[in-house]
């Protein structure tokens, strides 16, 4: 749902403008130094990037699914760790709180979520609970003293995006120990400078370099009662599958936007390089590969924007989140290959960029999801529907 065109033109313009002048000259410098400049986080701030989907009265830009979508689309086509930064606090991050805090919750973070002045990071994955998240053995002991009700968290997260940045939070814990499944398990925001926890050293990634994972580790960390989000226990591994339900769309909206950008790449080096007397883009063999791209990122961005407008529209999207985190991780997966296939030998070095976005988005079809587990996803719902 579009709520006012005139309004969201603008924001895409200066979002356009933002990637094509300040992101797109900064992308080596990035992956270089595995830092996002200072001027471009402000950039970020200034643009109101992370309050995307902060509601108004909090202090975001409140953006639809749909308008969220379409700035993903046109933040795609740079390199995604620059998404990473904003769009997992917009994400998976907050979505928490936004879809399941209480009001008093929404009021003490969203507005200082909205503005960049915190950092989200959404813990879910452990060592030993990756695809199998219900599973997670992070425990959150409730009790009492002097300073009032609390919990007691212990145990170790893997692979938490933003943790070295992180203000705060949205922990998954377990507070039944007695349920080992995802019934016992309990969503909390904690702050990042709640003594307690240990971030490890950033990971040593495949790509996506700028954009940061760590471990995040509580020892006796105490968390005020008041933290649980939506103040019930036993609903977090509910709050967490809602909150990837709609990062699934939000990734695969990247993936799209990517796909654009590396067959915009592979197109113009196509109809420039020249071998046997003519440019490689007149060949059909090179032609195949441009078109089996550009079907597919067509096929991919219409069913991003299709299932945007279903959740907009109050539908339930559980299985058509999942079909676009598979086919357009999947599909960028097959562009970025055929890109480097394009490029030939300068696609394997560095100097043209496109080997980096070959690793980068290798991400894609591992994080938020694997492309396993949304296939999982959609044949459990198909089947659920048919037999009930
Ligand atoms: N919205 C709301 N509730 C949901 C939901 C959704 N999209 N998906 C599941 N639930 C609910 C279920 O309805 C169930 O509740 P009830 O017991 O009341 O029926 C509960 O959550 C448990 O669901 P389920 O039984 O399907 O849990 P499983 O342990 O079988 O796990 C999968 C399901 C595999 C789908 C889940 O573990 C998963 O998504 N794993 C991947 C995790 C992931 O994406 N990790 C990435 C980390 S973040 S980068």
């Amino acid at each position: 749902m579009i709520r006012d065109t005139e309004t969201l033109n603008v924001l895409l313009d200066a979002v356009n403008r933002f990637v094509r002048e300040a992101l797109v000259p900064a992308e080596a410098e990035v992956a270089e130094t595995d830092e996002i400049p200072e001027r471009i986080v402000r950039g970020m701030k200034d643009l109101g990037l992370f309050g995307l989907t902060v509601p108004e009265a909090y202090g975001g830009l409140g953006l639809t699914m749909e308008e969220e979508v379409l700035v993903m689309l046109a933040m795609g086509q740079t390199s995604p760790a620059f998404r990473s930064l904003f769009g997992t606090t917009v994400g998976i991050g907050s979505q928490g709180i936004l879809l399941d805090g209480t009001e008093a919750q929404k009021a003490a973070y969203l507005p200082r979520l909205a503005t960049g002045e915190l950092i989200a990071s959404f813990a879910l994955t452990e060592p030993e609970a990756g695809s199998d998240a219900a599973s997670l053995r992070t425990t959150a002991i409730r009790g009492t003293d002097a300073q009032g009700d609390h919990y007691i968290v212990n145990g170790s997260k893997r692979f938490i995006t933003n943790a070295p940045q992180a203000g705060l939070f949205t922990l998954m814990a377990r507070t039944n120990p007695a349920d080992k499944g995802a019934g016992g398990v309990s969503a909390f925001i904690v702050e990042a400078n709640t003594p307690g926890i240990t971030i490890g050293p950033r990971d040593r990634k495949m790509g996506q370099r700028g954009a940061h994972t760590a471990d995040v580790i509580f020892e006796n960390c105490r968390v005020p009662a008041g933290q649980i989000i939506g103040g019930r226990e036993g609903q977090g591994f509910k709050t967490a599958m809602k909150v990837l339900e709609k990062g699934r769309i939000h990734i695969a909206a990247i993936c799209v936007g990517v796909a654009e950008r590396m067959q915009r790449d592979a197109l113009n080096y196509a109809v420039q390089r020249r071998q046997f007397g003519q440019p490689i883009a007149e060949f059909q063999l090179v032609q195949a590969m441009l078109a089996d791209s550009q079907a597919e990122i067509y096929a991919a961005r219409s069913m991003v924007i299709d299932a945007a407008r279903k959740r907009d529209d109050g539908q339930n999207v559980a299985t058509e989140a999942s079909c676009c985190k598979l086919f357009a991780s999947e599909m960028c997966g097959r562009v970025a290959d055929r890109a480097v296939q394009i490029f030939g030998g300068s696609g394997y070095v560095a100097d043209h960029g496109i080997e980096r976005f070959y690793r980068d988005v290798r991400l894609f079809r591992l994080y938020e999801g694997t492309t396993q587990i949304q296939q999982i996803v959609i044949a459990r719902n198909l089947i659920r529907e048919a037999t009930r």
